[in-house]
């Protein structure tokens, strides 16, 4: 009895009310991280794996909510394979059957659809009508949208993302600079890496049909030239694909660009080409740059995708995660505009005391970015617990750990547990990760079911400190 009464969900590591959809999903989709896939179609490295359906399945179903498809002319009809590799191919229609049927099994959230296309106007078409007569009503086709849609109103909706580029509608004089974005797009995904040499038919793949473009309504892949220009020409309807290095170089170099471009424009980042045997790249600095749509080579069991894992369980697995507050365009942020305009009204009926409190909104929205930076330079992007040799058949660790913790609200904790050789190097036998504020205080137990030796690991978590 006692047995299953600390095996049951009362005692879980994890924070119940968080096993369900408990953040507010009616903020612009630019204020989530988004759970992401890369070349979604491998079961296995970048280069002469196989490309499975299943893999669809199986992301889609663990919660994944961007998947991406590489798609190429086929025979008669597109197929979907890596590029200038040995991978095998998959018939388009069928990876979009197999999405459609569980797409919003685990989720209702919306699946985006990262669309890398290879293929010549004549099969875009068929890619286009594959799609319509497929997905249907739950297809995304929205033209005239005003204002950036939220989770909530896009729940059970497909959404394709794809550069939207038309050349039939295009200008002699623009001609070129869009056949040159539409190349570019083409570029910006990682197999043209490392064989830029036996570049295809770029004229092909470089016109993009009406009627796929069409399909396009948010998440239009762009080319990214500059925070700067980033701020002058996109919007909640653009994305913008990062390589991971390129990513992470933008993160260091300029943290607080990143995140303002972030909290207007969607990014997606996808593992580097020199990554052939699918590794996957840290998510956490990307994330603490607001980064969307962090991809990840889900076949690949890895200590990144462990913590894609511990963060995406939070708010019901739903696969959508409101980014912390100082990632987001606030709206406390909003509200304080709208205190702005309130107290510019009674300026106007009080002029003579307008320049003090003008001077002083100044001074209050300065305050706050100020304290904002602070927290961004400080923040810790992760805390090992210390490794310890133990009885292998009934290990007690007993033992103590203080964390101080700068930024609780994008802080994981990564457990692991190796079984220790005397020679060579210790076997990992467990991971498990949760993020800070998804764990319940007390008595707690992770990894049910866990490995041969001992089934749960018990913890006692006292108190947690917060610093804000
Ligand atoms: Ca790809």
């Amino acid at each position: 009895g006692f047995y299953h009464l600390l095996n049951s969900e009362h005692f879980s590591i994890f924070k119940q009310e968080h096993a369900n959809i408990y953040q507010d999903m009616c903020q612009p989709i630019t204020n989530y991280f988004i759970n992401s896939s890369h070349n979604t179609y491998l079961e296995g490295d970048q280069f002469n794996s196989y490309s499975k359906v299943e893999c669809y399945i199986n992301a889609l179903t663990s919660g994944c909510r961007c998947v991406e498809i590489d798609a190429w002319d086929g025979v008669n009809e597109p197929v979907v394979c890596h590029g200038f590799a040995y991978t095998t191919k998959l018939l388009f229609s069928d990876v979009i059957a197999a999405i459609n049927s569980y797409a919003f099994q685990t989720s209702k959230c919306p699946v985006i659809i990262s669309i890398e296309n290879h293929c010549g106007i004549e099969q875009q078409i068929k890619m286009a009508k594959i799609m319509r007569n497929t997905f249907k009503e739950k297809l995304y086709t929205e033209q005239l949208i005003e204002k950036c849609p939220c989770p909530s109103d896009l729940m059970g909706k497909i959404i394709i993302k794809k550069c939207n580029k038309k050349l039939s509608n295009a200008k002699n004089s623009c001609k070129k600079n869009i056949a040159k974005e539409a190349s570019e797009d083409m570029f910006d995904d990682s197999e043209f890496d490392f064989n830029s040499a036996n570049v295809p038919s770029k004229g092909n793949a470089s016109k993009i049909s009406a009627e796929l473009s069409d399909l396009v309504t948010i998440c239009q892949s762009t080319s990214f030239t500059s925070f700067n220009h980033s701020a002058s020409h996109h919007s909640f309807q653009n994305i913008c694909s990062f390589d991971e290095n390129k990513a992470l170089e933008l993160a260091q170099t300029d943290l607080n660009g990143f995140i303002k471009h972030n909290m207007t424009v969607m990014s997606r980042t996808y593992p580097s080409g020199t990554r052939l045997k699918s590794s996957n790249y840290d998510p956490m600095p990307l994330w603490m740059a607001g980064c969307h749509i962090v991809s990840l080579n889900y076949q690949t069991p890895s200590q990144p995708m462990y913590i894609n894992k511990g963060m995406f369980n939070d708010n019901g697995n739903c696969g959508f995660l409101l980014k912390p507050q100082f990632l987001r365009k606030e709206q406390s942020e909003r509200q304080s505009e709208r205190q702005t305009e309130e107290l510019k009204q009674q300026i106007k009926e009080q002029s003579e005391r307008q320049t003090e409190e003008l001077k002083q909104i100044k001074d209050q929205l300065k305050l706050v970015k100020l304290e904002v930076a602070e927290q961004i330079e400080e923040q810790s992007t992760r805390i090992e617990m210390i490794e310890q040799k133990l009885d292998r058949f009934n290990p007690t660790w007993n033992f103590k750990m203080k964390f101080q913790i700068m930024c609780p609200e994008l802080a994981m904790f990564l457990f692991e547990v190796y079984d220790y050789e005397n020679l060579g190097k210790d076997v990992l036998v467990a991971q498990y990760s949760i993020r800070l504020t998804n764990i319940a205080r007390g008595m707690a137990y992770f990894f049910r079911n866990f490995v041969h030796f001992y089934k749960n690991v018990f913890l006692h978590i006292t108190k947690i400190k917060r610093k804000l």
